[in-house]
C-alpha cells in the first residue's frame, strides 16, 4: 500500500494509515461485488492520473454531479489526492442553478451525467480552460474509460493541513449560496474523532444508504468507514428493502430522522431484524423525541443523534457509552470542540440552561467562505468562534439542546432550503403580487415547504401554474410540496411577514402517516 510520509496532512495519507490489510473489504454492493482497499488505492490513482492528465493542477476546483456509485467516491478520493479542490453537487440541482454554482466555483474540470454534458459544456464553455467529463449511474463514462487506461500508481500530493480539500455549497440566507471552504485537517480531524467516539473498528459494516454530495454521506459516513479501514454495503439510495435485507450483515446505519420515521413505519422493524446493529445514528435535522422512544421501543436501540452542519463538520454527539442519549438533545461537544451559547446581538456568552446562539470553535470549523470575504467575516466573532445561527442551550449535564433556528431555513427529509430564494422564483411568476414560504411539520420529510401567496389584483394564476412554473428551475425538494393562497399576508408593526402565524395556521397540512412497508 502507499508509502506515507509522516509530516503529511493531506487527508487521503491521514486516513490511509489505518489500512493494514489490502484485500479487506471497503465497499459491497447490492449484487455482491465487493471493492477492497488495494482495488480503492489503484482505483484513486487511476483517477487522480486522468484528472491530472486533463489539466487539474493542486489547488482547481473539480466540480462533480453525478450519481452515487464506487467511481463517483474515487474521483472524490482521486481529487484529495492530487490536491485538487473537491466540490461535489446534488444530484438534483436543475441546470439553471448549476450555472451559478460552475460560474462561482470557475473550475478546471466538471463531472456530469452523460445526459448533462451538452447544457454543462455550454456553461463550462464561458469560464474557458475547463474540461467537461462524464460519469453515470454505473460509474461508467468518460471519465472511468479515461482512469481505466491510466497508471494505478499515484504519490499522493503532500499538503499542509490548511490547504484546501473540498468546497461545499450551502445556500444563503439572502441570496447567492456560499461555498464553505474545507481543509484537509478539517475533514480529518472530523472524521478520526467519530471513529474514536462511536467506537468504530475494522470490522465493523455500514450500510450507507445517504447520498454522497453532502457532509453526512461524504465526510461523516464515508471518512469514518475509511479512518476505521472498515466497510460499507453501498445502496444507491435509501431503500427499506435493501435496508433490512443488509441488516443481519451490518453493524450500523446512518441516516436522517426520514430514515426512522420509514423504517418505523415498516412492519418488519423489530427487536428481531435489528439485533446485528450495534449503531443507528441521526442527524442533519431535529429527531423528534417520539421517534427516538418509538424507536426504542420496537427495537431496543437509543438512536444516537448527533448534531452538525456543512461549514463545520460534526460539533456534537450523544454518547456512545457512559452516558444517556437523551431523546430530543444533540449531545456533548465532541472532543476538541468547544461550543458555547451567546446572546445573539453581542456574542456575550450566556449561562447554562440560558437560551441564544450556538457558536462553536474547533479544528473542524471550516477556513471561510469561497470568495467571500466579507460574509466570513461577519459569520465570526473576533475570538474564532463561528456563529452558527442555530438557536440553542446547554443543559446542566452539558448536553447542547437546539431549540429553534435564528435563520430562516426549512429542513426537509435532511436537504436545507431557504425560502428566500424559493420566494424570488414565485414572485417572478405573472398574477403573483407576493408570497411567504414556511416550513410546516410533515410526517415523513419533518418540515413540508409550503407557500403562501397573495395573487395580484384580478389574476386567477393557481397552484398548477406556480407548481408547472417552478419545475425545471428549482430542485424537486425545494419546490413546495403545496401552495396556499390567501388575501395579504400577516405582518407585524415593522412590515415584516410574520411566518410564525403562517405555520401555526397550516400546522395540521401534512399531518397523515407517512407511507407503510
Ligand atoms: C425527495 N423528494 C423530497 C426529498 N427527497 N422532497 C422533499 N424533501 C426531500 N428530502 C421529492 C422527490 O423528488 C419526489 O418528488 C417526492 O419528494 C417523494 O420522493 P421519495 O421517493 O419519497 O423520496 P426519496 O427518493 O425516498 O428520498 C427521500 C430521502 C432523501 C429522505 C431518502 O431525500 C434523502 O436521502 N435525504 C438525505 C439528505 C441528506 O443526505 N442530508 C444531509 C445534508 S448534510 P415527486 O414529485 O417526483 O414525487 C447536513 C449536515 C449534517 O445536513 O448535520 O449532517
Ligand atoms: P447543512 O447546512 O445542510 O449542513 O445543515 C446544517 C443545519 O442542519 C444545522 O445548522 C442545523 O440547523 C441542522 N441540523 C443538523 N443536525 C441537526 C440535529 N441533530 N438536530 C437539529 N438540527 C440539526
Amino acid at each position: 500500500m502507499a508509502t506515507i510520509q509522516p509530516a503529511d496532512n493531506n487527508l487521503y495519507s491521514v486516513l490511509a494509515r489505518g489500512w493494514s490489510e489490502p484485500a479487506r473489504t471497503f465497499i459491497t454492493m447490492l449484487d455482491g461485488t465487493t471493492i477492497s482497499y488495494a482495488q480503492l488505492e489503484s482505483g484513486t490513482a487511476r483517477f487522480a492520473n486522468a484528472i491530472r492528465a486533463l489539466g487539474v493542477n493542486t489547488g482547481d476546483r473539480v466540480v462533480v454531479q453525478v450519481e452515487k456509485s464506487p467511481s463517483a467516491l474515487f474521483v472524490y478520493l482521486a481529487c484529495v489526492r492530487a490536491g485538487a479542490v473537491f466540490v461535489p453537487l446534488n444530484t438534483a440541482y436543475t441546470t439553471a442553478e448549476l450555472d451559478y454554482f460552475i460560474g462561482d466555483a470557475e473550475p478546471a474540470l466538471v463531472v456530469c451525467d452523460p445526459s448533462r454534458r451538452e447544457a454543462i459544456g455550454a456553461i463550462a464553455a464561458r469560464i474557458g480552460r475547463c474540461a467537461v467529463e462524464t460519469l453515470d449511474a454505473n460509474g461508467r463514462g468518460s471519465l472511468f474509460d479515461l482512469a481505466h487506461a491510466a497508471s494505478g500508481e499515484f504519490a499522493t500530493e503532500p499538503r499542509a493541513a490548511d490547504d484546501l480539500a473540498a468546497i461545499l455549497y450551502t445556500s444563503g440566507t439572502t441570496g447567492r449560496s456560499k461555498g464553505a471552504m474545507l481543509t484537509h485537517a478539517n475533514l480529518a480531524s472530523n472524521a478520526l474523532v467519530l471513529a474514536r467516539t462511536w467506537a468504530f473498528t475494522r470490522d465493523d459494516v455500514l450500510i450507507h444508504a445517504l447520498p454522497i454530495f453532502h457532509v453526512h454521506g461524504l465526510f461523516v459516513a464515508t471518512n469514518i468507514i475509511l479512518a476505521s479501514g472498515a466497510s460499507m454495503i453501498f445502496l444507491p439510495k435509501f431503500d427499506p428493502d435493501e435496508v433490512f435485507r443488509n441488516m443481519p450483515r451490518a453493524t450500523a446505519l446512518m441516516g436522517v430522522p426520514t430514515f426512522y420515521v420509514r423504517l418505523l413505519a415498516d412492519k418488519r422493524l423489530s427487536h428481531e431484524t435489528t439485533k446485528h446493529i450495534r449503531l443507528f445514528v441521526s442527524g442533519s435535522a431535529p429527531l423528534l423525541a417520539e421517534t427516538h422512544r418509538a424507536f426504542s421501543e420496537r427495537t431496543g436501540h437509543a438512536i444516537l443523534e448527533r448534531y452538525g452542519m456543512t461549514e463545520t463538520g460534526m460539533n456534537t454527539s450523544n454518547p456512545y457509552q457512559g452516558g444517556a442519549r437523551v431523546a430530543g438533545a444533540v449531545g456533548l461537544p465532541l472532543s476538541g470542540v468547544t461550543i458555547r451559547i451567546t446572546e445573539p446581538e453581542t456574542g456575550t456568552a450566556l449561562a447554562a440552561e440560558e437560551i441564544g446562539m450556538i457558536e462553536v470553535k474547533g479544528p473542524n470549523v471550516f477556513k471561510g467562505y469561497w470568495r467571500m470575504p466579507d460574509k466570513t467575516k461577519s459569520e465570526f466573532r473576533g475570538d474564532g468562534f463561528f456563529i452558527t445561527g442555530d438557536l440553542g442551550k446547554i443543559d446542566g449535564k452539558g448536553y447542547v439542546h437546539i431549540v429553534g433556528r435564528g435563520k430562516d431555513l426549512v429542513i426537509t427529509g435532511g436537504y436545507n432550503v431557504y425560502p428566500k430564494e424559493i420566494e424570488s422564483e414565485i414572485d417572478a411568476i405573472p398574477g403573483v403580487f407576493e408570497s411567504a414560504v414556511i416550513g410546516v411539520p410533515h410526517a415523513d420529510f419533518g418540515e413540508g415547504v409550503t407557500a403562501v401567496v397573495v395573487r395580484e389584483k384580478g389574476a386567477s394564476v393557481d397552484e398548477r401554474t406556480i407548481l408547472g412554473a417552478l419545475d425545471g428551475r428549482l430542485a424537486k425538494f425545494k419546490q413546495p410540496k403545496r401552495v396556499l393562497f390567501v388575501d395579504e399576508l400577516p405582518r407585524n408593526t415593522m412590515g415584516k411577514v410574520q411566518k410564525n402565524v403562517l405555520q401555526a395556521a397550516y400546522k395540521d397540512l401534512y399531518r397523515s402517516l407517512p407511507k407503510t412497508g
